[in-house]
């Protein structure tokens, strides 16, 4: 767990520097670009189940998501006919509490609904 958190951090640490030439006075100065680098993304993918009413699943994707009710609509029926769609892409965090509050929701009215966190791999 512990090298979990530390290892879902290191992101934060500079990346490592960059060096560019700038010259002065004949001499070659050699500065350092420090960045942060971007936090690693995930997506939250809903996932479909035969017993959550359809209504709830939009309001869920509103309440949640921030969707529009046509946008939610729109990946239910998806969930309904492939059996998976994307809510979003956040920050490790971010993904993480917005799955729990689906599930405290979807636990409130006892509804099977459930999401699952992918890692988003990006080049650049
Ligand atoms: N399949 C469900 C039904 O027929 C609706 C549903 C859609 C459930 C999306 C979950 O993530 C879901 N009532």
């Amino acid at each position: 767990m512990l090298n979990i958190a530390l290892t879902s951090q290191l992101w934060k640490l500079p990346s490592l520097p960059m060096a560019t030439e700038t010259e002065r006075d004949g001499s070659v100065v050699l500065e350092r670009e420090k960045e942060l680098a971007k936090p690693p993304m995930y997506q939250v993918v809903m996932l479909n189940d035969d017993y959550t009413p359809m209504d709830f699943v939009v309001s869920v994707l509103v309440q949640v998501f921030q969707k529009t009710p046509a946008e939610a609509e729109s990946i239910m029926l998806k969930v309904h006919y492939e059996g998976r769609g994307v809510c979003g892409v956040y920050p490790y965090d971010i993904a993480e509490t917005r799955i729990e509050m689906v599930h405290q929701l979807a636990r409130s009215r006892e509804h099977p609904l459930k999401c699952v966190m992918e890692p988003v791999f990006s080049d650049s």
